[in-house]
């Protein structure tokens, strides 16, 4: 098959949404094209802003920082290291080698070193799911991280298949709160820096292809945490979609942000002020991350439930409500994917 683009190559990568076969270099130009496209459609920053881009060691994050230091932003990398065994180290290392290869600058926040978070550790202490604690640590760390260091906007590596799978499970459960806020812009607003995701329109496939043809050593395997993770489950039946109907994902996804978003966004405002301990937004007088701490820091009771001889003590006292928890549905994948068939 030829390439659609330029008509002369052998093409390498068939998009059938787009019902498109595109050559390396076509398809690197479609790959820049699309996030040229998303950072001016959706206005996420101008070309004198600078980015702090958050990097896992997957394909996603670090093909985002790949593309964005091509086209000549200024950036920095952001990584979270999560104290996951067999896993946040060697994401750490392919972070530092990318950034190192690119004399790009490469922050680095050890969740465990710093506040006494590992994710591992912190699930076992309190009744948190891996992923609950995770997702809040990250939400704090990029917005306080950002800021300290003069950002005003943070870049994620969500991708399509991630904004799908996401919405799918909001409108299962039709979680309206977070059907108004899945977008991707989230503006700036008192003490939270603006969120962009500059690869929605790129299918997880794509970003895997452009990591593999601009050489990027990512980290294949999944965070050990995400399996069983229902993100996964809705992965895989949009893609059973997709397979048999191209441009599925693409028009839910789209759809959804065009037209029905705008009827579940919240016009009340949140009354934000900064927490009495550390100073980031808040609607709570402690923000979630600092009442993890806290609870983390509680001693831990004996097993057992931690009922005393005289009968007094009990079970474990329920964790207290968080602002703002739960688990992001995006666990990306890190699914080496062939160049040449057609999607799955
Ligand atoms: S890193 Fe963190 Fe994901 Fe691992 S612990 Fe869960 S949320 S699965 S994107
Ligand atoms: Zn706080």
């Amino acid at each position: 098959m030829r390439c659609t683009r330029c008509r002369g190559q052998e093409a390498c990568l068939e998009i059938r949404r787009h019902n498109a076969a595109y050559c390396e270099d076509c398809f690197l130009g479609f790959f820049r094209d699309q996030v040229a496209r998303a950072i001016e459609h959706d206005k996420m920053f101008r070309r004198d802003e600078p980015v702090l881009v958050a990097v896992s060691g997957g394909k996603d994050s670090l093909a985002l920082w790949d593309v964005l230091l091509d086209a000549g932003y200024e950036t920095a990398g952001f990584y979270i290291s999560l104290a996951i065994p067999g896993y946040s180290e060697p994401s750490r290392e392919k972070c530092e080698v990318f950034a190192a290869a690119r004399g790009a600058r490469l922050i680095v926040v050890d969740l465990e070193q710093e506040y006494g978070l590992g994710i591992a550790d912190t699930a076992q202490r309190t009744a948190r799911a891996p992923c609950s604690a995770c997702g809040l640590s990250k939400r704090y760390l990029f917005n306080k991280v950002a800021l300290d260091n003069g950002f005003r906007v943070i870049a994620t590596g969500h991708n399509l298949d991630d904004e799908a799978a996401t919405l799918f499970g909001n409108v299962l459960r039709w979680q309206t709160g977070y059907l108004g806020r899945q977008a991707p812009v989230l503006p700036e607003e008192d003490g939270l820096v603006k969120k962009v995701k500059p690869l929605y329109r790129l299918a997880e496939r794509e970003t895997a292809a452009y990591a593999v043809l601009r050489g990027i050593d990512y980290i294949v395997e999944e965070c050990p945490m995400s399996r069983g993770a229902k993100s996964l489950l809705y992965k895989d039946l949009l893609n059973q979609l997709e397979a048999a109907s191209p441009g599925s994902k693409q028009s839910f996804l789209l759809g959804f942000l065009d037209k029905a978003r705008p009827l579940f966004h919240e016009q009340e405002e949140v009354e934000l002020h900064p927490c009495e301990q550390c100073g980031q937004p808040t609607t709570t007088p402690l923000c979630a991350f600092c009442r993890l701490r806290a609870e983390v820091a509680r001693p831990r009771r004996p097993r057992g439930g931690g009922r005393r001889r005289d009968g007094r003590g009990g079970p474990r006292e329920a964790a207290p409500p968080v602002h703002a928890a739960g688990a992001p549905l995006a666990a990306t994948s890190g699914l080496a994917i062939p160049l040449t068939p057609a999607e799955p």
